[in-house]
């Protein structure tokens, strides 16, 4: 009898210990497998702006110490309905299910996972090289106008449309990895570069009578840039030798081969902030990259370490580098129209820094708004301020115009000289884009929570500098659809690209996979809609890119 009131006292003592241990089990605590899934996600869709280790860089620091604070209720209300500042509306849109949301903010809360290393040697197994230059094509194998191509990213397909220009045709779509991101085009024209979220680089070669993949190679896990060689001149001749790939994860530049892809080199951007000498950062994330046509060099941007870099690929294994101090949480950028000045947005610190690339040093540093977001910017020559550079931002409803002729007009430049405002409340801005044949610059708002200013390209004269139309996407390509019991809603227009000849504005419907959707051109004169590309092929279109345009850098 002693011995059963000993036991159910022991009993309910470690009962109650196992309740109270329950009671005090965080809610965020996660099985291997839903952290597994739940990594997955956090690659696709957050690393990017968070930083894999979570410091935070376009999106604020997601470290447990102040996620678990926050708590998960308040972080999947976030992730459901984004923030006004950019964050996008991930459970809103469909693109997150209600318990992937959940999932994610439980995961924020743990600590992260550490992410995978790399190797000069990792990189060369990954490294295939389909039909090697002297089998390639000696001259264009085709009678269309290649130079017209337009390169669209089918982004959540892992494929690149290449739509003639003229004829508005299909001409190949081609694999190239997860997520692509962007396009470049080397210094002849003639070669395609695409770069996938997961770091694989694929070469297209222009001049084949369909063009196709010549080669690809990893070049690291996790990355957004690439550009290419496009400098001749007294220094050497290094059009279409070689490219260069900027990676997120490892934080790292690795230079390749221009026609093979043989990957050369890789330098690691850990480095120290700028202004904290004492911080060491190991996610020091290669952004923006451009190629100088005045030098054999390329700007390239380490976001975290807020420092532009300016590589000197002559002596491609023994690269000089100097190192600029700039701002932090350098993004995306473009050059001035004189191709002297990169402009480059620190989104984290509303500014946009000016590099001069002939005498080598930040020209200025230049507030501009909450979270300027430019893409490439869009250059105007105006009768007033002479050249100016704009850009949107993703935090609030402007697009910023700088000064870029400190000899020409000394006293508009590196200063904002005109604020456009867009309607209504709320940035939400990723793009502007202009041509020189152009009277206008367009403003896309895919970021923006309200629907209504999702779906419409915003239409700017290049000497008023005001909103003077606003163009709307038909509305059978952004009506929701419900697919195998889950609805999908389209985003709406994203990104603009011209054609060769500045007549023609291109711009993608950013829907969901699940749907085709459409490429929308319209007449540059008459503001028109002139064609709809459309085809069960085209799925998550975003970035586009137009040979001509692309290689000799006109925005
Ligand atoms: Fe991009 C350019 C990074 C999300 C479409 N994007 C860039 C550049 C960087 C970058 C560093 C500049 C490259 C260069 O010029 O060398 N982008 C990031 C991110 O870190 C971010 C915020 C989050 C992520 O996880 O990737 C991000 N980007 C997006 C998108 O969601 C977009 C809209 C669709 C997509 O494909 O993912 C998108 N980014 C683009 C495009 C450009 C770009 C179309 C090139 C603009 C141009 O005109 O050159």
């Amino acid at each position: 009898m002693m011995k059963l009131k000993v036991a159910t006292a022991v009993l309910s003592a470690s009962l109650l210990a196992s309740f109270a241990l329950k009671a005090q089990e965080p809610d965020w605590k996660l099985s291997d497998e839903e952290m597994k899934k739940a990594s997955q996600i956090y690659f696709d869709r957050c690393a990017g702006c968070h930083g894999m280790l979570r410091k935070g860089a376009t999106g604020p620091n997601l470290e447990p110490e102040r996620t678990r604070k926050m708590g998960t209720e308040a972080l999947k209300a976030i992730i459901h309905y984004g923030t006004a500042g950019g964050m996008p509306d991930l459970g809103a849109s469909g693109e997150l299910t209600p318990d992937e949301t959940l999932l994610m903010a439980k995961f924020i809360q743990n600590d992260p996972p550490p992410p995978p290393e790399t190797s000069l040697d990792k990189i060369k197994a990954t490294w295939k090289l389909y039909i090697p230059p002297e089998k390639r094509p000696t001259k264009p194998m085709t009678n269309r106008n290649w130079k017209n191509y337009m390169g669209v990213v089918l982004r959540d397909v892992g494929k690149v449309a290449i739509i003639d220009g003229d004829t508005k045709e299909l001409v190949n779509i081609v694999n190239t990895g997860f997520a692509v991101h962007i396009l470049r085009m080397s210094a002849s024209g003639r070669y395609m570069y695409s770069i996938g979220r997961d770091g694989k680089v694929t070469l297209i070669d222009l001049w084949m009578e369909k063009p196709d993949v010549v080669a690809e190679v990893k070049a690291c896990n996790d990355a957004r840039s690439v550009d290419t060689s496009k400098y001749k001149g007294s220094k050497g001749d290094f059009l279409d030798k070689y490219a260069v790939v900027g990676c997120y994860w490892p934080p790292a530049i690795v230079t390749l081969d221009g026609q093979t892809l043989e990957p050369l080199k890789i330098v690691s951007t850990s480095n120290y902030a700028y202004d904290k000498p004492n911080e060491f950062i190991r996610e020091a994330r290669v952004a923006s990259i451009v190629a100088s046509h005045h030098n054999p060099e390329w700007v390239i941007n380490i976001k975290e370490a807020g420092q532009v870099w300016l590589y000197d690929y002559s002596d491609p294994l023994n690269p000089k580098i100097k190192q600029l101090n700039a701002e932090r949480f350098l993004h995306d950028g473009g050059w001035d129209s004189s191709k002297r000045y990169f402009l480059v947005a620190a989104n984290m610190r509303n500014k946009v820094v000016a590099v001069d690339t002939e005498e080598e040093k930040v020209a200025a540093i230049v507030e501009t708004g909450n979270k300027p977001h430019p893409g490439r910017g869009a250059n105007i020559d105006h009768p007033k301020y002479g050249p100016i550079w704009c850009t949107g931002h993703l935090g609030e409803n402007t697009i910023a115009c700088i000064g870029t002729d400190p000899k020409g007009h000394p006293e508009y430049a590196w200063k904002v000289v005109k604020k456009i405002t867009l309607p209504g409340d709320g940035g939400g801005n990723l793009f502007v884009k202009t041509h020189p044949n152009s009277k206008y610059m367009y403003a896309d708002r895919p970021l923006n929570p309200d629907k209504e200013a999702q779906s419409k390209i915003y239409v700017i004269d290049k000497d008023k500098l005001e909103v003077v139309s606003e163009l709307k996407v038909p509305e059978k390509y952004l009506q929701p659809k419900t697919i195998n019991g889950k609805e999908v809603k389209p985003r709406g227009p994203v990104h603009f690209e011209f054609n060769d000849k500045g007549d023609e504005v291109w711009v993608a419907v950013w829907g969901n996979k699940l749907i085709p959707s459409a490429i929308l051109v319209f007449d540059d004169k008459t503001l028109k809609l002139k064609k709809a590309i459309e085809g069960d092929w085209v799925r998550t279109p975003t970035g586009h890119f137009n040979v001509l345009n692309t290689q000799k850098d006109i925005y």
